[in-house]
């Protein structure tokens, strides 16, 4: 089924939701079954929201399957994935699979970029618009943008000077990039960077890697996955599912239920090495319970990871610069990615590595980039994995504009305020999917977009089934909400490490937690009881 394209003023609709990644697609599904008016604006040309836009080299995601899909039976029950750890191509053959099966592109217009919405107190409609004029007057407006639609690239002296090919690893050109023979510099090692470097260091003529600070990276541990194994399986993905939502990152591990000191030096050693082993998030998810707390207990984790490393790089100045013999921050207080041969490719001889904290980039020339030493790194092509203004940009850049006139953009200038990580005072009939005060960062993406997704279907039901028009946080429940967000945080270490995960990545940004620390259950468990007592800190009408 084709998807809309013709239609440039949708009028008055019930619903519209911006974004066709995992949270467009599920909330498109959900309303449906309301039976409401619904449509989906996408800027991409195509299903997969991040997935669309991340096709850089090696471009992978760090969660498990099947934890990472939409629990819905008519998706899961004749899909197989080809490895635990999938990679762009084969999420957007998902995304395609969706389709088949619920045929959601028929109400999604893609190429279509949302840059206003203005809400009008006197129909309580939103007024949407979008950069290529497509209008649309939606009672409810669901943004479903991802918390990394908005990429970061720093005013790097020169940049454009540069003769050859630079591209933001989210603005990849979908064809593809050719690296035969090239000389590739990589700025960044978050999990992008370090994606996209073990995966050309093997193949370019030369690359040189620019580090600021080291990613604390943990082996993956891929594995292939046939479909007779996972088909034998799937009896027992309803209760997957339903433990998702029993663990504090809504994936298929616990937090080891014992503190770091409670045993000796020898049992803790063959735990880590167990974690170690298993791969994915489990050396920091599955840790010991106050792994993230408690500064000495973080210490021990962070050697053992230290250690590992360095057992795996040839030259010690490598060492201490990807592996320091102090951590620059506490293990897992800045977000940590999954490996594959990650270290292995700086034994090579065709890679360099740049310290940047010691030898800062001066400025770009129009062929390379020069270093604070003096020397200029001569090279093709530079991929720029600078991260993101994440979890709040992608809202913020769209012109919001709610009751008062005053811009989203404006009311988060110093800090966040939302309810339950869905809603915002002033903005009235606007809910937000895997943002700013919901588990987000530290959650499996399909899990945080299903508690959501399930929760704003089931305030929009209400509304309709009472006959209401509108529904507003109120001030004094953000306050508190936005207290207990930032209490929570302020408990264990995070607000140790400069990171996405609190603004400080983004010169001028607040620096506060932008997400909810206390788990999945407890999450899910708030924002259920505030719906329960008859949506508690909502005003509605
Ligand atoms: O972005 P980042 P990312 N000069 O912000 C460096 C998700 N993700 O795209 O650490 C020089 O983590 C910066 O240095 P520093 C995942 O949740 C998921 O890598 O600030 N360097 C850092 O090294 C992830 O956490 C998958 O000192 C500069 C890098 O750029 C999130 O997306 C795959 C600089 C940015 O790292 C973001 O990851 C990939 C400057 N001026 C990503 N400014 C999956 O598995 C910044 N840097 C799904």
């Amino acid at each position: 089924m084709a998807s809309l394209q013709s239609q440039s003023d949708f009028g008055e609709l019930d619903a519209l939701i911006v974004g066709g990644g995992f949270g467009g697609v599920y909330m498109l599904h959900l309303l449906r079954g309301l039976g409401i008016s619904v449509k989906v604006f996408e800027a991409g040309s195509d299903l997969g929201g991040i997935w669309h836009w991340n096709c850089y080299p090696g471009a992978r995601v760090d969660s498990n399957v099947p934890v990472y899909e939409l629990s819905i039976e008519e998706l899961w029950k004749d899909w197989t994935w080809s490895e635990r750890f999938p990679g762009f191509a084969e999420l957007r053959q998902y995304f395609q699979h969706v389709d088949s099966k619920l045929d959601v592109k028929k109400d999604i217009r893609f190429n279509t970029r949302v840059v206003s919405a203005h809400f009008d107190a006197t129909t309580d409609r939103w007024n949407v618009k979008a950069e290529d004029g497509t209008t649309a007057r939606p009672r409810h407006l669901i943004l479903c943008v991802g918390f990394a639609a908005k990429e970061y690239v720093p005013p790097f002296k020169g940049l454009e000077t540069f003769k050859g090919i630079a591209h933001h690893t989210a603005k990849w050109p979908q064809q593809g990039v050719d690296f035969d023979g090239k000389r590739v510099a990589v700025i960044g090692t978050g999990a992008t960077g370090v994606q996209v470097i073990q995966e050309l260091g093997p193949i370019v003529k030369h690359l040189t890697v620019l580090q600021r600070t080291p990613n604390f990276a943990i082996p993956m541990v891929q594995t292939k996955l046939d479909k007779e194994g996972q088909q034998k399986r799937k009896a027992l993905y309803p209760t997957i599912y339903r433990r998702r939502l029993q663990t504090i990152a809504g994936y298929d591990m616990h937090p080891f239920p014992k503190n770091y000191f409670d045993v000796s030096a020898e049992e803790r050693r063959l735990f880590f090495e167990e974690i170690w082993s298993r791969g994915g998030f489990h050396y920091i998810v599955s840790n010991y319970q106050d792994a993230l707390m408690n500064e000495e207990a973080n210490m021990g984790v962070y050697e053992f990871w230290r250690d590992r490393v360095r057992e795996r790089l040839n030259d010690p100045a490598a060492q201490e610069i990807l592996a320091p013999t102090e951590p620059p921050h506490p293990f897992g207080a800045k977000r940590p990615c999954l490996e594959q041969k990650y270290y292995e490719v700086y034994n090579q001889p065709n890679v360099e590595l740049i310290d940047l904290e010691k030898n800062p980039i001066a400025e770009i020339t129009p062929t390379g980039i020069l270093t604070g030493d003096g020397v200029q790194h001569e090279v093709d092509i530079i991929v720029l994995a600078t991260g993101f203004d994440s979890v709040t940009g992608g809202i913020t850049q769209i012109d919001i504009r709610g009751v008062d006139g005053t811009t989203i953009k404006e009311k988060w200038e110093k800090g966040v305020y939302t309810y339950c990580g869905m809603t915002t005072a002033n903005f009235p009939n606007m809910f937000f999917l895997y943002g700013p005060h919901a588990p987000t960062a530290f959650s499996n993406g399909p899990t945080c977009i299903e508690i959501q997704g399930d929760w704003v279907t089931a305030c929009i039901k209400h509304m309709m089934d009472k006959g209401l028009t509108r529904i507003e946080a109120t001030r004094e429940a953000e306050e508190g909400w936005r207290k207990m967000v930032l209490h929570n945080s302020s408990l264990g270490l995070f607000h140790k490490a400069k990171s996405w995960y609190n603004g400080s990545n983004i010169p001028g940004k607040p620096v506060e937690q932008l997400n909810f620390v206390g788990g999945i259950p407890l999450y899910d468990t708030l924002c259920r009881d505030k719906a329960e007592k008859g949506y508690e800190g909502f005003v509605l009408s």
